[in-house]
Order: structure tokens, then sequence, then C-alpha cells
């Protein structure tokens, strides 16, 4: 097998101080940490859309990433060859997880049948090559958004023809998942939403997706297939709005549609920024639930309002996720895929590793900061302390139900008038600023 990425060596852990820019800082992946390494709790994932796809192309300019492998063509061929690459890359940064969409991997067809016959030929290859490297599928998905036919949705389209079309994308998507033993499958309705209302009838819409939903459910159980469907929230883009719109807005729409026991959230930090959350919200919203799955692990940029993709670089964020992450048990289907692009402007091949190295230090810092704030406990001293009139008297009578507006009316007379103690924001803010380091 031709080496692809001639110049750059494995990536190992050589730790803080080293100048290698091809060595990791801060991961390290047999480093154990409360009880696991940091490969089992981080357990990343490569997205094939980006690192193999995505030439760096914008709505003002060409594509820029240099793909010398890439013949630029639709051929089945082409996309074999893209295999070896993609996989030598998984080696190199040692990365042990990847997610696809059907259109990534393997190009349409000139019938339905052979995009089918294409999808298949590809998962030979890639089920032969996860066997031999030892890596494994985080989650697939059915890319149900860039062919015209999507243009006006896929389960919401307007015409049950392209839906028909959707379902079988998303059947073939689906059985390939299976096969090459995907922990997940994952659900982005890029354009499952609106352009403009004047022409959408909403409720007809919700009530196809959620039928869409129900016949993929159905049909995973048909074919014996147990990994965990996730829902990826984001308000917009491409569409004006999309029904996904954020981490409430999906559990909504699963309880109203009898699909909350089938379905998790995959969270995107860019997406959560978008939808005018924090990640850290939509993080506590979907914990709530307890429809955590996974996590598309990027970041977008302060100034541009778009979902730009980037590579996470933010401590600060990578350890609110990992505490909620920690505190939640852990990941168990799903693991941190690295939904992100380079910049267009760094457009070589060494720029790939540059990156991820990036991306997976910055994770494995937040680790290391989250596991250090979760085995203190003083977050949850404080914030326990916070809620302390809950947790006896009149408080732990609400939580239990034996309060009635009459009851409470009475206990109020014989009170003083409450004064609330603060919010010490601050003081947090000092205490987490002392763990990061
Ligand atoms: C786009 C989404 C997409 C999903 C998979 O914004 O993040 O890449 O992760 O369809
Ligand atoms: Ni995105
Ligand atoms: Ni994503």
């Amino acid at each position: 097998m031709s080496e692809y990425f001639k110049n750059i060596p494995k990536v190992k852990f050589e730790g803080r101080g080293t100048t290698n820019p091809f060595a990791f800082r801060h991961y390290n992946p047999e480093e154990v940490i409360m009880g696991k390494t940091m490969r089992d709790h981080l357990r990343f994932g490569a997205p094939y859309w980006h690192v193999m796809r995505n030439d760096l192309s914008d709505p003002f300019g060409a594509g820029t990433a240099l793909m010398p492998w890439d013949d630029g063509s639709e051929s089945l061929d082409n996309a074999l060859n893209r295999v070896d690459v993609f996989f030598e890359f998984l080696n190199k940064i040692d990365i042990d997880y990847y997610c696809w969409h059907d259109r990534d991997i393997a190009p349409e067809g000139k019938t339905l049948s052979e995009t089918h016959d294409n999808l298949a030929k590809v998962c030979d290859k890639l089920l032969a090559s996860q066997q031999e490297h030892d890596k494994k599928l985080l989650w697939g998905t059915s890319c149900l958004f860039i062919n015209p036919r999507y243009s006006q949705g896929a389960a919401t389209s307007p015409n049950a023809d392209v839906f028909a079309y959707a379902a079988s994308n998303v059947k073939h998507a689906l059985e390939q998942t299976h096969r090459l033993g995907g922990e997940g499958y994952t659900f982005w309705g890029g354009r499952e939403g609106y352009s403009t209302l004047l022409n959408t009838d909403m409720k007809r819409e919700l009530d196809h997706l959620a039928a869409f939903f129900h016949m993929a459910v159905d049909h995973a159980k048909k074919i014996g297939y147990k990994g965990q469907f996730y829902i990826e929230p984001k308000p917009m883009e491409p569409s004006t709005h999309q029904y996904d719109s954020d981490s409430a807005a999906c559990l909504n729409f699963l309880r109203e549609y009898n699909l909350l026991d089938h379905f998790k959230l995959n969270l995107e930090t860019n997406h959560a920024t978008l939808a005018g959350h924090t990640m850290q919200h939509e993080l506590d919203v979907a914990i709530g639930a307890d429809a955590l799955g996974s996590i598309d692990a990027n970041q977008g940029d302060e100034l541009v309002g778009w979902d730009t993709d980037q590579f996470p670089t933010d401590i600060y964020m990578a350890t609110h996720v990992m505490v909620r992450v920690l505190k939640m048990g852990g990941f168990t289907t799903g693991g941190l895929n690295f939904d992100a692009k380079r910049r267009r402007e760094s457009h070589e091949l060494e720029d790939l590793f540059h990156a991820h190295v990036g991306g997976m230090d910055t994770y494995a810092r937040g680790l290391k900061i989250a596991a250090k704030i979760v085995e203190d406990g003083r977050f949850d001293e404080l914030v326990g302390e916070r809620y302390s009139t809950f947790d006896s008297g009149i408080g732990a009578d609400v939580e239990n139900g034996k309060t009635t507006l009459d009851s409470l009316d009475a206990y109020a007379h014989t009170i003083d008038a409450p004064i609330i103690a603060s919010g010490r924001q601050e003081m947090l803010e000092n205490l987490f600023n002392d763990y990061i380091q």
C-alpha cells in the first residue's frame, strides 16, 4: 500500500515542552484518569466528509486543499482509493473512530440501484480496513441535503416521491452502518425545515418527519440493528429554520411523537452558538432528559455568524464539556467527533494533522481539568448549598409534592420576608479559573 502522508510520522505523546508539532502535549491515550484511559474517555472520531471530501471552498472561492491522491472524479475507483488514504490518516493521528454520510464515501450512480451498489462496495472495503487497522464506526448517516432533489427537504419534502427516495437512502445507509458495526446512526436535518412559511404546512411536515423516524426505528428492529439513533440539532443554515433547532425543540418533538425511547442527541458546539445558546446549556438540557448521546466537537468563530466548523482550541469549553461527560458517567455509544475543517488558508497535507493534534490536546486538557473539578466536588458542594433550603422542611415538601398554594400561603405567613443569598457568580468564575492550568 502506498504512503500518502509521507513526511508525517505517527503522532505520539511527548508531553508538555516538546517542540515537535507532530506530537501530543496532553493526549496520552493510555494514561488513566478516574479509572479509565484517556482513549476510552474521549473516544475521538474523525468525519470522512471533512477529512476526505472537504476541498476548503467557500461561497466566494474555489477549493484550496491539496489532495494529491484524488483524481477529482465521482468514480467508484476514486472512492475506493480514498479509503486507503483515510485509514492511513486515522493510524497516523491515532484516532479510533470515524463517521460518514453515504455520499462522502460512495458516489451516486446513474440509477438508485447503482447508487446503493456503490455504497455496498465501498462498505466492503471499509469493513476490511476497519478490521485490519482496528478502527470503529462511531456513526453513519445519509446525506439528504446535497442533491437538488432534497432542496425542499427530504422527510419534510412536499413531494412524496422525494420522501420515498430519502427513505430508500436511509434504509441502505442504516443497513451498511449495521454491517460495519456502527455504534450509532445520526439524523441531521439540514433541509428539514423551511425557507418561507408562505408555502409551508408545518404540522404536516412534522408528522411526516416523525413517520420517517418511526420507520427507521422499525427497520432497525427488523434487521437487528441495536445501535443508538441520534438527532443533531441546528437552528438554521442551510434552511432559514430547521425543525430540530436546539436540544429543547428536539426533545419536545421526540416526546410529542413517542420517539424519546429510541433517540438521543448528538450535540455540536457550533450549532449551539448558532441557536443562541452556549454548548453548556445544550448539554444540560439533553443530560436533564437522559438524552445526551454524542458530541460533534468543534467551535465557531466569535466574529463570523456561520457554522464555521473550526477545530476546538478553547480549553474552557472543553473543560465545561468534559465535566458534564464525566458527571453523566461517560459516553456509552457516543464520542467526540471532530466535525471540523481546516481554514481555507491551511491547505497543505500537514495542516490536517496540526488541526487534529490541536483538537485532541484541547479535549485531553479539558478532561484532565474536568477530572480535578469533579473529584474535588467544590462546585457540587457550592451549588448544593445554593439549593439547600429544598433539602428539608418546606422545600423538601415542595419537591415531594406535599404542598398546595393554600399550605404554602399558610407557611409564608409564619415566616419573616425571605432574604435571598448571593449567587456568587464571580467567586465561582474565580474558582473555575483556578483549575485551568
Ligand atoms: C452540519 C452538520 C453535519 C452533521 C452530519 O452542519 O454538522 O455535518 O454532523 O450530517
Ligand atoms: Ni455543523
Ligand atoms: Ni455535525
